[in-house]
């Protein structure tokens, strides 16, 4: 391993997250993301439960305040006092919606759920039980209800998988995986607007989605509004509707938490209900993301990748992304021949195991696909959220070895190139935001949690 002094990598993780605490809530990173992200608060959560529980809590606590009456968490809360984001509260003009918070600005779609999962992080490292054990009581009813949310509303199917109805709920803006849906919307009407990320990010051309893709982003979040953000609408005939992977394999995990929770508070009234959440996914997982049964027919058998399912084309995404390996971190993969398959394909020169890679950490897209750029934000770049993802899953079948490199590649990222939002997967070369916070939440887990205390069931 090369040399990395971990005591001042952890000091310097935590003066990451506290110069991202804005007295009310912890933000991603000035001037380019200055609200509250609702993922990226779960993420921040976790790194804060080993060190600051309080901190922790409060997080988790300001987002939820602002939690839609149909159970919705919304993916910004809105801090009125910023101006260099865009969109902000008053473009999404969430008030179309009975559902909507009437005082607190947020946007007006959702992120994927990693809340319960690191509302149990919280209990399990707090030296003061009583404190967390009453935060657990709060946060319980109010995580039940947004699973209910995802588990109905956005899954009138009863798969047990979420429909996302914009990128920006996957968590992976720009990744090619949305390229075909965005290709068949046609923007009728686009405001005028001013992106400001151009503007908080250096080298802001090659480094974060193109126009083209931005418009769509803003034109998609205009036809929510024309739904007046009815979920039920929506899903009549709302252009992007995709079952997506990512989403889906944390709302698996984090119902496994939510019965630890329901355990820990002797709460009995839903756990069944929590339990034929589990049982749905589980039944339908393969059948809408894992499409190799039909590879095997075709006789294209090298690849064993979940690819997502776009609901208006009734097909998979066959781009191959980061996000085809994520379902590790479900334990959800019975057959050790396929993780096999998965784990060495993810060793081939497609991904990162080839000497013009600069670390074992794994790119966001196959860098051998003509969408694969090295530095253009989800469509290349190491992200640390994606490998922490890996790493546990992982462990959890055994490739300690292998999870390790992936391990110290992020810790070499972070200490030769700073905690940046992203990374190339050649050079290294910090991009994107400056002193990330979930990157600097993972890696004090990735520090802190070595033995894996905390497994995934
Ligand atoms: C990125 O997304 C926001 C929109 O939500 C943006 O591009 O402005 C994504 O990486 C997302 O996953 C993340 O939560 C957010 C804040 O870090 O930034």
């Amino acid at each position: 391993m090369i040399n990395i002094n971990l005591n001042d990598l952890l000091e310097d993780a935590k003066k990451t997250l506290e110069g991202n605490w804005n007295g009310k809530f912890t933000i991603p990173s000035a001037t380019l993301y200055p609200h509250q992200w609702s993922w990226d608060t779960a993420f921040i959560s976790i790194g804060n439960s080993y060190i600051n529980t309080e901190r922790a809590i409060k997080d988790l606590e300001f987002l939820f305040n602002a939690q839609w009456k149909n159970g919705m968490i919304p993916h910004i809360v809105f801090n009125d006092k910023e101006k260099t984001y865009f969109p902000a509260a008053d473009f999404y003009d969430i008030s179309r919606s009975p559902n909507a918070p009437k005082t607190i600005g947020t946007s007006g779609m959702t992120q994927p759920p990693m809340h319960a999962i690191s509302s149990y992080y919280i209990h399990k490292n707090s030296q003061n039980k009583k404190e967390s054990f009453e935060f657990l009581n709060w946060i319980f009813p109010k995580l039940i209800n947004f699973h209910r949310y995802l588990m109905t509303q956005r899954d009138p199917e009863k798969s047990g998988l979420v429909t996302i109805f914009h990128p920006w709920e996957s968590g992976l803006d720009d990744s090619p995986t949305w390229d075909d849906a965005l290709a068949r919307i046609k923007i009728q009407h686009l405001i005028t607007f001013k992106r400001l990320d151009v503007i908080a990010v250096e080298g802001a051309k090659d480094t974060i989605p193109t126009d083209d893709m931005y418009n769509k982003f803003i034109y998609l979040i205009e036809l929510m509004k024309q739904y007046n953000y009815d979920e039920n609408e929506m899903y009549k005939s709302f252009p992007f509707k995709i079952k997506a992977i990512v989403f889906s394999s944390i709302l698996y995990v984090a119902n496994k938490y939510l019965i630890k929770i329901a355990n820990i508070l002797e709460e009995k009234n839903n756990i069944n209900e929590i339990n034929q959440w589990i049982y749905r996914t589980e039944q339908h997982f393969f059948k809408y993301f894992f499409p190799l049964d039909n590879q095997r027919r075709i006789g294209q058998t090298e690849e064993a990748l979940f690819y997502n399912y776009d609901l208006v084309s009734k097909n998979w995404v066959t781009k191959k992304t980061i996000s085809s390996f994520i379902p590790l971190y479900t334990g959800l993969i019975p057959k050790k021949d396929d993780i096999d398959k998965m784990v060495k394909w993810i060793q081939t020169a497609h991904w990162c195991g080839d000497d013009k890679f600069h670390t074992l950490a794994i790119p966001s897209t196959d860098t051998a696909e003509q969408y694969f750029k090295e530095k253009r934000y989800w469509r290349g770049p190491i992200w640390i959220n994606a490998n922490w993802f890996i790493y546990l899953g992982l462990k959890k079948y055994g490739y300690i070895e292998f999870a390790n490199q992936i391990r110290e590649g992020i810790f070499e990222l972070v200490a030769n190139h700073g905690f940046r939002e992203y990374y190339d997967p050649f050079t290294g070369e910090g991009l994107g935001g400056k002193s990330f916070s979930w990157t600097a939440a993972l890696v004090i887990d990735m520090i802190k949690n070595k033995k894996m205390e905390i497994d995934i069931d």
